[in-house]
């Protein structure tokens, strides 16, 4: 039989398959192998009269996203607060990388606009104006229709910090799932990980995610030139002097210009400097 792992977890997995959910566990050979089921898997496994069913093979992945595991993903849903805690625009840079490296469209998605602060929303719409992005609000429920919209018929994954209301948006769009949402701790205003599992949920025609956000990031390859072609901001970009330009101290940088106009946006230049440089680094020190 074949069906999808909707959770793993302590070397069981559930496998949602017509409208059963299967508990499995992987045949042997695979930990043999190195061979981990991951949530989104799609298995082919058999059932015993006696005991557990075994998952036999997992199906060719289309991608795979480490830490958490979750595989064939359509869209990723990166969720940055409006309020607290503090967006971490740098994870949501790196976020977008890992997505579009392994051919996942990123989906921006800025929740409590209930309490959102005017800053925040401002810096999110300059830095990510060129990609399909929400603004919404599990509280509210502002924008969750078009939330909706973005997720029909795909398989999305919510991934961003912690205690930025990623298991929130899942119960407001989800209300029969009621998962558990965590507080913010009064010293550091940050999340306490209240979400410990990857999970997938079919709806919608697709299927939703939920993650314990990503600690990130793992490209298999640190390719300057696949780094750039994550940024739709460039291509708006005079051809640069150099063949080969890293945009970052060249002269005749047509991305530079565009920056010197005002028509990038700073923040996330920088952002881009620091990750090329550590694509950079990590590409010259990757066989040490
Ligand atoms: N004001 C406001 N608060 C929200 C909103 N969405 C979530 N929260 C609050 O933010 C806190 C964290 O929400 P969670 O849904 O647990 O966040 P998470 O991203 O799943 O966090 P982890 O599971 O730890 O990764 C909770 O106290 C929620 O009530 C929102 O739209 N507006
Ligand atoms: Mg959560
Ligand atoms: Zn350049």
């Amino acid at each position: 039989m074949e069906g999808t792992i909707i959770k793993g977890v302590g070397g069981f997995y559930y496998v949602s398959a017509g409208q059963e959910i299967i508990t499995c566990k992987a045949r042997g050979v695979f930990r043999k192998d190195g061979i981990t089921p991951v949530v989104g898997d799609s298995v082919l496994f058999t059932r015993h009269d006696a005991g557990y069913a075994q998952i036999d093979e997992i199906l060719p992945r289309r991608n795979l996203l480490i830490r958490p595991a979750v595989a064939n993903i359509d869209r990723l849903l990166i969720v940055l607060s409006a309020h607290l805690p503090e967006p971490d625009w740098m994870l949501a840079d790196k976020l977008i990388v890992q997505a579009k490296l392994n051919r996942i469209e990123p989906v921006m998605v800025l929740n409590k606009a209930d309490e959102g602060d005017p800053a925040i929303v401002k810096a999110f719409e300059e830095a990510y104006g060129l990609f399909p992005r929400v603004v919404v609000s599990a509280v509210s429920r502002a924008g969750l229709g078009e939330l909706e919209a973005a997720i029909k018929g795909k398989i999305c994954c919510f991934a961003g910090q912690s205690a930025v209301g990623k298991s929130s948006l899942m119960n407001a769009l989800l209300p029969e799932l009621q998962l558990p949402v965590g507080e913010l701790t009064r010293k550091t205003d940050r999340g306490k990980h209240t979400t410990r599992h990857a999970q997938l949920w079919p709806c919608f025609g697709g299927a939703l995610l939920d993650t314990p956000g990503f600690s990130l990031y793992e490209p298999e390859s640190f390719d300057e030139k696949r780094l750039q072609e994550c940024y739709p901001e460039f291509s708006q970009a005079a051809p640069c002097r150099f063949p080969g330009c890293l945009h970052i101290s060249e002269p005749g940088c047509g991305v530079k210009a565009l920056l010197q106009e005002g028509r990038l946006s700073p923040a996330r230049y920088e952002r881009y400097v620091e990750i090329a440089k550590d694509f950079t680094f990590r590409r010259k020190h990757q066989y040490d």
